[in-house]
């Protein structure tokens, strides 16, 4: 594995690339154009420049996270081959730039949904939270308002302006796509995305949705072990894989996540590894990385990763608010940097117990 920190890019992130060199044993950032649009192909240049910044700090740009889709993808109209041969194109140029891996969601409208962005905690931290019954009284055109007041000024990723201005005209767009109409979706742009990665070798991760359950009566389909074989299954390609994000698939304490992990083996391209506290069903907030301070056994999560031969990047995930830094909720320098240590440890035991 290779422990690696998310970076927004420059004038997009509190946290300095100067700061994340110093956190040991992180080789690279996990990075994007953050004002790029979806469905526009990307500049090299703009990679290049990513790259040099990161390079000048000893790191590498280890992935992308994310190249977003176009909505005409996801609902299978309007200019989705069009968007498609600028995604095509923006591959291109990542695997010319050697940049190998590249997570994404399908997500309809929302990438990610929480109903808290600063819950605060036992120990005076604060997080982001989820309440499922605070999102049924929710009209989801008053999502981004709750959420932008608390996002300590700045753009939560998935969650721009611009697009939310749009919100009624992307729930129009989505009536009448059903789970089986965005699964098939989802397979048409894999297959046509195939030849590129095949050529450029780029691992193509997808992120499972957040929560994995349906919101807002918007179909989902990485939520679960089920979901996430059907879709490997339907694009039987190396480089059509999945991001294993514990948080994410961890909303449902029905899903097994060293077991997802064995079921996955060879097909897991990027792991994003944090902590959830379960409260209740459908209420959960997010925790430090340690397992003692959450509901997963980080232990078991670890040791599953490093037992399939797991070799891609690792970020910590969201995490806390601590020790007064003001920073895009969940990503803060102080408690990621936590993680990343925990992390390492665990990854350091885990292989000198176990040398392959
Ligand atoms: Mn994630």
């Amino acid at each position: 594995m290779k422990m690696t920190f998310r970076w927004f890019g420059p004038g997009f992130d509190s946290v300095k690339l100067e700061q994340i060199r110093q956190i040991p044993g992180v080789k690279g950032v996990i990075t994007t154009l953050y004002d790029s649009v979806p469905g526009e192909a990307w500049d090299a240049g703009k990679v290049r420049t990513l790259k040099e910044l990161a390079a000048k700090n000893g790191l590498e740009v280890s992935g992308i996270e994310s190249v977003n889709i176009h909505d005409d993808i996801k609902t299978g109209n309007g200019r989705r081959d069009e968007y498609i041969e600028n995604y095509i194109k923006t591959l291109e140029v990542l695997g010319k730039e050697d940049i190998h891996m590249v997570c994404y969601n399908f997500m309809p409208v929302f990438d990610w949904t929480r109903s808290d962005l600063a819950k605060p905690r036992h120990d005076g931290s604060t997080v982001l939270a989820y309440d499922q019954k605070m999102i049924d009284a929710i009209n989801p055109a008053d999502m981004f308002g709750n959420l932008d007041a608390k996002s300590n000024g700045f753009i939560l990723p998935g969650w721009e302006p611009e697009r939310m201005a749009r919100i009624k005209e992307l729930f129009a767009a989505y009536e009448g796509v059903s789970e089986q109409n965005l699964f098939d979706n989802l397979v048409y742009f894999l297959k046509a995305i195939m030849p590129v990665c095949d050529k450029y070798d780029i691992n193509m991760a997808i992120h499972p949705d957040d929560p994995a359950w349906p919101v807002f009566d918007l179909p989902r389909i990485i939520t679960d072990k089920e979901h996430i074989l059907k879709m490997l299954n339907a694009v039987p390609n190396v480089h059509n894989g999945i991001t294993l994000c514990t948080g994410s698939l961890g909303t449902n304490p029905q899903n097994d996540l060293p077991d997802i992990i064995r079921a996955c083996k060879g097909r897991i391209h990027f792991a994003h590894l944090r902590n959830l506290w379960h409260e209740a069903p459908g209420k959960f907030e997010e925790a430090a990385h340690l397992s003692a301070d959450g509901t997963f056994d980080m232990y078991a999560i670890t040791k599953a990763l490093y037992e399939t031969g797991f070799d891609g990047p690792i970020r910590p995930d969201h995490g806390r608010a601590i020790w007064g830094e003001v920073a895009m909720p969940g990503y803060g320098l102080y408690d990621r940097a936590l993680g990343c240590a925990y992390l390492n440890g665990l990854w350091e035991a885990i292989s000198k117990a176990n040398p392959r």
